[in-house]
């Protein structure tokens, strides 16, 4: 599943439907003053380059370690391997990055490297024309109960997961009315606060409306139609694709998903059947290598890379096996780092890609992971994200799997994403994940949020270190990224807060993850060249 947050809006909603306006406020931590009020939009573009000390604000200081550090400085090219929905390769602030496989000649219907992949000119799209998809539990309980405790667990997941959509459903359906309500009042279609607060009535169901939108306008801003169509799109997805116990979308394949010899599917298209559905992977290849510095649109964090698409995450749960293959693909064709924005909490041949990831460590090729979003302790059992490094949440089984939760840009006890999974075990390390500016398809932007952008801005420092420190090993560039990183704050808040009508509840921020640091370039490739002198 791509991990894209949406539950900032579905708390607007929640919110907005109970009129309730209690302000989460967080008190800021000692060391460092939190921005004060919103950050301006150039601030908001770059704000995983900026640095804590120099802006207040909790970025991975990229722009510091370009200005001091690398200035004339060698570098190498990296080759990033994005296992994800898919790149839009023409992208104008991307297309000069894209990895290219020289050893094949395109188009002739001829694997002329010999490397398994007829025509793989800019990567491997291992879904074909597969785009919606169900999730893993629904394909265990489709298959019929097995008397098994996965069938169980799956069920009752799938049950409370379909009831919550319903749920949204409704909701989203009230917001689309309520504001096409407003719309057909005012006669137009694009309204402002002062539209809405020069409606005058007496009409009870017209002033609820005004009220609701008058709070999402105030919170969300002119985006707020954009907003409730991504929600809406989120949730009619869920129902008629991935809890859809009707739907085959691997039909299209032509494979089979159980058989992980079965290799010979997919073709050469990597963004896939329909660009716009590769969203979520130009995002993500934006965030780690948009061009610097050239005016448009953002600027990636590493510098000499070359993108490697790998489509294998549909719209729904990805298959272990395509996870598998993405990962051996990216290995074999070059990659030095793997970005992986997605997860489920079902693995039902985890094996396969517990082997690719060892397989990957054997081939010295570091695999950054997204945490998740569910705001929950991953080291449970019960809240399990796949893939991972652990068979039994004690031991790692691989050492070049780095895990990676969410920041906000409000450092302080709230600089932890409320959607970011936790955990001392199987988190390690947090890096910038909200409101995270980058590409997406033809040729646009957009702010997205999620484990999904952490990660990224963690792949981008793994690539810059391994672009600039080349002689240092997936290891030690995990250790660095871990070790180098800034302190969190003392105390934080894991997960949403349960009762808005209260405080959220602090921790000690050695409760978040193995490191409890949040990823920096500059100190990082500061230990980068102690380390290369050793
Ligand atoms: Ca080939
Ligand atoms: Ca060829
Ligand atoms: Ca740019
Ligand atoms: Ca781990």
């Amino acid at each position: 599943m791509k991990k894209i947050n949406l539950t900032s809006l579905a708390l607007l909603v929640a919110l907005s439907l109970c009129l309730s306006a209690n302000a989460q406020t967080v008190a800021n931590s000692t060391n460092y003053t939190a921005k004060k009020g919103k950050l301006s939009e150039p601030e908001l573009q770059r704000w995983s380059h900026l640095d804590l000390a120099k802006d207040s604000i909790p970025g991975m200081s990229v722009d510091k370690a370009y200005a001091e550090l690398l200035k004339g400085k060698k570098s190498v090219k990296v080759i990033v391997g994005i296992v994800d929905s898919g790149v839009d390769i023409d992208h104008e602030d991307l297309k000069s990055v894209i990895w290219t496989n020289k050893k094949e000649i395109a188009g002739n219907g001829i694997d002329d490297d010999k490397n398994g992949f007829i025509d793989d000119i800019h990567g491997w799209n291992f879904l074909g024309d597969d785009v919606h998809e169900t999730l893993e539990m629904t394909r265990i309980i489709k298959k019929g109960d097995d008397g098994s405790a996965t069938y169980k667990s799956a069920l009752a997941a799938y049950e409370e997961k379909y009831n919550k959509a319903l749920k949204d459903k409704q909701q989203v359906d009230f917001l689309i009315a309520t504001d096409k309500a407003i719309q057909k009042h005012l006669n137009k279609e694009n309204y402002t606060i002062e539209d809405l607060n020069g409606i005058v009535t007496t009409d009870a169901d017209l002033t609820k409306s005004k009220m609701i939108m008058t709070r999402i306008l105030t919170n969300a801003g002119p985006t707020f139609r954009a907003e409730i169509e991504d929600y809406g799109k989120y949730v009619y997805d869920q129902l008629n694709y991935n809890l859809n116990k009707e739907l085959d979308g691997r039909k299209v394949v032509g494979d089979n998903p159980e058989d992980i010899k079965n290799t010979k599917y997919g073709n050469n298209t990597v963004y896939g059947p329909d660009k716009e559905e590769a969203l979520h992977g130009t995002h993500v290849a934006g965030i780690i290598a948009q061009v610097r510095g050239n005016n448009l649109g953002g600027d990636g964090i590493a510098d000499n890379v070359a993108i490697m698409a790998v489509r294998a995450v549909p719209d729904g749960d990805e298959y272990d096996k395509d996870i598998a293959l993405a990962i051996r693909y990216a290995v074999d064709n070059g990659a030095k780092v793997i970005n992986g924005s997605f997860g489920k909490s079902y693995s039902p041949h985890k094996q396969w890609v517990f082997d690719a990831i060892k397989y990957a460590e054997k081939k010295d090729v570091l695999f950054v992971h997204a945490a998740g979003n569910d705001g929950e302790n991953i080291d449970l059992d019960e809240n399990a994200n796949f893939p991972n490094d652990s068979e039994d949440n004690k031991k790692e089984f691989a050492s070049n799997v780095l895990t990676v939760g969410a920041l906000t840009n409000k450092y302080g006890e709230g600089v932890i994403a409320e959607f970011s999974n936790y955990g001392t075990f199987n988190v390690d390390v947090y890096a910038p994940g909200d409101e995270i500016y980058a590409t997406i398809p033809n040729n646009k932007y957009k702010y997205l949020q999620g484990t999904s952008m952490a990660s990224p801005n963690a792949a981008g420092v793994a690539a810059l270190i391994r672009s600039y420190y080349p002689k240092l090993s997936a290891k030690q560039v995990k250790q660095i990224l871990m070790d180098s990183g800034t302190p969190l704050p003392a105390n934080v808040v894991l997960g949403e807060n349960p009762n808005p009508n209260q405080e959220p509840v602090t921790v000690s921020s050695t409760q978040s993850s193995k490191s409890a640091k949040m990823v920096n370039a500059y100190n990082a490739l500061l230990m980068a060249e102690k380390m290369s002198k050793k």
